[in-house]
């Protein structure tokens, strides 16, 4: 077989990717970047690059029949999803035995489905997950760095306490403060400036108009437009895209021959195809990377792969919820579906919770107020391989949500007390579910920092093979995740660049 071959190969374009694609490229390297979703710059039919929120089409998820999106029901009536055409669309989920994982699937990866909230994790819980990165350095150079090359920014007060888009958020506050709750702006990669256009009638609306889990149209800054930008600014970096890589191993040579299968918007695979480098960055998500290593360890095409691969991996303590306002407490018709705001409670030792107020954009009052509670979670699960199917069966069983679910009850309990306030039934299913404990938006873990890792990302067993994503968060970060993967990135390229790449 023809071997296209760069000196270095990126797996996946979202965060770590992203990060890796730029410094290799400016420190001259030539670099391919190996992405199974699609580049989402052409408009469709409709004049627009992604589907709307209200009348989604295959452009919404990958692959599928029929939307599946986080809110089952509205008013227990199945109103939010859809049926859809098969197409690599930009969001999937991915579905193991008790739990299952959203995703961003193109070039940007999450950065193209996420809700932008750009989050500096506590520095001591930082530093209790990852105990040997010098944290003093996290803080003072790559979390800075990360925030600057993200284009992250902040609501204005003054706006944001008089403008009907984020009253949903003003009343959620109110219920966290007559509970004694702290409530926290958080930044965001979505522009602020652009919003309050929106809201002006001067600027085409897509915070404003629902748009967030299959596409911005306009407003987000996602990786697409910094990061990747740059990235082929610098003329060394090229990036292929509708190609999964599906195996690695080792040459003779000590190079890596990547096999990766190239698909059509129909999803049949029209191409195999071979590729060899002498660098590799796994760079596929949590899902994705150690889904290729355990694989490649078990089918001994990378046999010195740590035991560790594989294992520690997390949901961030992830529960979604929702409380019922009483009737005078209105969320108001229009809702910004960019979150900026977080109930933090994450201090409270005996419960820590770090709870997003959450939009609910139907262009009608509805007295919801929804949250996506990040709880302090220990659970673990491990990945195995399944020989059967050529994937990964995750482990993490319903008993492990269960422990968020408790934690998230805990705090908004004592809110419902305090306000005299109920939950919601209607929004997650059959059985009137009050807590959505089946899904995770933040999968961590999988190939740890410092233990399927060295403390820099380089894959133990293996030179010149790394780890830039999702998978080296042991599982929990108290914060939405992707300012610390970044941040872990561009550590992990500073280093690698100045240490292994030299002539
Ligand atoms: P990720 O961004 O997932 O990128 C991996 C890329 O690799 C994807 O583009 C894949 O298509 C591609 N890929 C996977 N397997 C292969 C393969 N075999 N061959 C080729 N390509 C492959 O990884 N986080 C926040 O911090 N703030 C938020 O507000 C937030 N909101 C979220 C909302 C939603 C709906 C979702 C789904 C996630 C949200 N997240 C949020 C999580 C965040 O997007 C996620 O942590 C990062 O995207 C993870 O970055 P990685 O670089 O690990």
């Amino acid at each position: 077989d023809a071997v296209d071959s760069a000196p270095a190969i990126v797996i996946g374009s979202g965060y770590g990717g992203a990060v890796a694609a730029l410094r290799l490229g400016q420190a001259g390297i030539r670099t391919l970047v190996l992405e199974m979703g699609r580049l989402w710059n052409n408009p469709g039919p409709d004049g627009t690059v992604f589907c709307s929120t209200s009348a989604p089409d295959g452009r919404s998820m990958w692959f599928r029949n029929r939307t599946e999106a986080p809110l089952a029901t509205f008013l227990w009536l199945d109103v939010v999803n859809r049926d859809i055409s098969p197409y690599p669309g930009v969001l999937d989920r991915v579905h193991f035995d008790a739990m299952s994982v959203y995703v961003g699937r193109g070039v940007g990866g999450g950065s193209l489905v996420n809700g932008g909230m750009a989050v500096t994790p506590v520095q001591s819980y930082f530093s209790e997950q990852f105990p040997t990165v010098d944290a003093t350095e996290m803080y003072g150079t790559y979390f800075p760095r990360a925030r600057s090359m993200l284009g992250v920014n902040t609501i204005d007060r003054a706006w944001f306490e008089s403008t009907e888009w984020y009253r949903f958020a003003r009343t959620s506050r109110k219920a966290a403060a007559n509970t004694g709750l702290k409530t926290t702006f958080v930044p965001n990669v979505y522009d602020f400036a652009y919003m309050r256009r929106e809201a002006d009638g001067t600027a085409t609306r897509s915070a404003l108009a629902g748009e967030v889990i299959y596409g911005n149209n306009h407003g987000k800054r996602s990786l697409d437009k910094t990061y990747l930008a740059s990235a082929l600014g610098t003329g060394n970096v090229t990036i292929n895209t509708l190609e999964r890589v599906r195996e690695i191993r080792r040459a003779a040579d000590g190079t890596y021959v990547l096999t990766a299968d190239r698909i059509d918007v129909t999803g049949a695979v029209v191409e195999t195809k071979q590729y060899g480098c002498t660098y590799l960055f796994l760079a596929a998500g949590s899902i994705g990377t150690t889904e290729l290593l355990l694989r490649a360890r078990e089918k001994g095409t990378l046999p010195a792969l740590d035991a560790s691969v594989g294992t520690g991996w997390g949901t961030n303590g992830n529960v979604m919820l929702a409380r019922a306002n009483h009737v005078w407490d209105t969320v108001g018709a229009d809702e910004s579906t960019i979150p900026v705001m977080g109930i933090d409670d994450w201090a409270n030792a005996d419960n820590p919770v770090f709870a997003e107020i959450a939009p609910l954009p139907t262009g009608l009052e509805h007295w919801v107020s929804l949250y996506l509670a990040i709880t302090k979670n220990p659970q673990r699960a491990s990945f195995t391989y399944d020989p059967s199917t050529d994937g990964v069966k995750l482990g993490w069983s319903a008993a492990q949500s269960a422990v968020s679910v408790s934690m998230a009850k805990k705090l908004f309990d004592r809110i419902n007390t305090a306000n005299s306030t109920i939950y919601r039934y209607d929004l997650f299913g059959a059985g009137s579910k009050v807590f959505a404990d089946d899904f995770t938006y933040h999968p961590l873990g999988g190939c740890v920092l410092g233990r399927a890792t060295d403390d820099h990302g380089r894959v133990k067993g293996y030179s010149r093979l790394y780890v830039t994503d999702g998978s080296l968060v042991p599982g929990n970060l108290g914060v939405n995740p992707f300012l610390t993967i970044t941040a872990l990135a561009e550590r992990t390229m500073a280093r690698v660049l100045s240490e292994d790449t030299a002539p």
